[in-house]
């Protein structure tokens, strides 16, 4: 998308246009004030009266939502919206178009309950309730992850969330409720970004090619979250998630680019070729997503939220806080089941 976003919006009168956010490139005025924004920011932030200001100016022109890139491959802030409102469907038109152009989006200051955070999530679509994590008591889809001494993460590793699915998650929305005194940060990465960096010729092999995701491959019977689940929880886990198969190049289906669609947590083998062949094609893959020219890198705040999109995405909870205590509660939204179609 050449780093820039074209987020469809209400005019200050109320008109519908097309108002290019781009701190980049720089076009409109919006963009103009988006980058000052980005600049404030990057920079440790101007009296926080003269930044209210800027986003008030972005606010009266942009409507709905104020998107300020983080960088042109991936990521992007996103305030002028308190989470809890019971929002306008052009609102969240305007969320899902910046999602589609960022791929992973921040909000910060974000008072959310369990409720509040499923509510939100529900309006992008059916949320799926993980079948091994615990969840919320009161909103039992909102997933918990609670990491400290006795619970480390295991998140610590490069992931698409739950493709072990038929239908994998369009999405995932994460919220900081406890966190350490430093460290703790999240990295995104674009698999667009990682398609588009291999060589015409690798990618018209793995065009042809799909994988097995298989829940067990990332949760071993033996496992902390396994064995926290319970041994009856985890069979059942186990025998309600079979296998699947999906495409290695994956269609967006909103956006139609192609993304890189193998994960080290759930892709345990490329189907048509021999063992040794798979091991070493997925070896270098992994190896491959994790350059950081496709990545960002989110330092959070207590009420900060990531929306990201998981159809394109992978992403890393550092594990670097430990004796400290974590908490994060996530939403994850259904999506629809991976094809590849070869772009025009
Ligand atoms: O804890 C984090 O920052 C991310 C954990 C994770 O992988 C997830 O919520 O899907
Ligand atoms: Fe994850």
């Amino acid at each position: 998308m050449d780093g820039r976003v074209e987020a469809p919006c209400l005019g200050a009168q109320g008109a519908p246009r097309n108002l290019l956010i781009d701190a980049e490139v720089g076009h409109t005025m919006e963009a103009r004030l988006a980058g000052a924004l980005r600049a404030i920011r990057a920079g440790g932030g101007w009296p926080p009266s003269l930044e209210a200001d800027l986003e008030e100016r972005l606010m009266s022109r942009a409507n709905h939502v104020v998107v300020v890139p983080l960088g042109p491959t991936i990521g992007a802030v996103v305030s002028g919206v308190d989470l809890r409102d019971d929002h306008a469907d052009a609102v969240i038109d305007d969320i899902r178009a910046a999602l589609l152009g960022h791929k992973v989006l921040f909000f910060e200051d974000q008072d959310l309950s369990p409720e509040q955070q499923r509510n939100f999530a529900l309006r992008f679509g059916a949320l799926h309730t993980h079948p091994l994590y615990p969840g919320e008591g009161a909103a039992p889809e909102i997933m918990i992850l609670d990491n400290h001494q006795e619970n480390p993460t295991d998140n610590d590793h490069w992931h698409t969330d739950v493709t072990f699915l038929e239908r994998p998650a369009m999405g995932a929305i994460l919220h900081a409720r406890v966190l350490p005194p430093s460290g703790g940060d999240t990295l995104w990465a674009s698999m667009t970004a990682a398609w588009q960096a291999l060589s015409p010729s690798m990618r018209a092999f793995i065009e042809t090619l799909s994988a097995v995701h298989d829940l067990t491959h990332a949760f071993a019977a033996d496992g902390v979250v396994a064995s926290a689940a319970g041994r009856e929880r985890y069979e059942k886990a186990r025998a309600e998630n079979p296998p699947v198969i999906h495409p290695v190049a994956r269609t967006h289906p909103e956006t139609g680019e192609t993304a890189l669609f193998v994960n080290s947590a759930f892709t345990s083998r490329i189907k048509g070729l021999r063992r040794e062949e798979s091991r070493a094609l997925l070896d270098f893959l992994f190896r491959h997503v994790q350059k950081p020219e496709f990545a960002v890198r989110w330092r959070w705040r207590e009420g900060s939220v990531a929306f990201w999109d998981n159809r394109c995405t992978q992403h890393y909870a550092v594990n670097d806080y430990l004796p400290n205590r974590r908490v994060m509660t996530r939403a994850t939204i259904f999506g629809d089941k991976p094809y590849f179609e070869k772009a025009a």
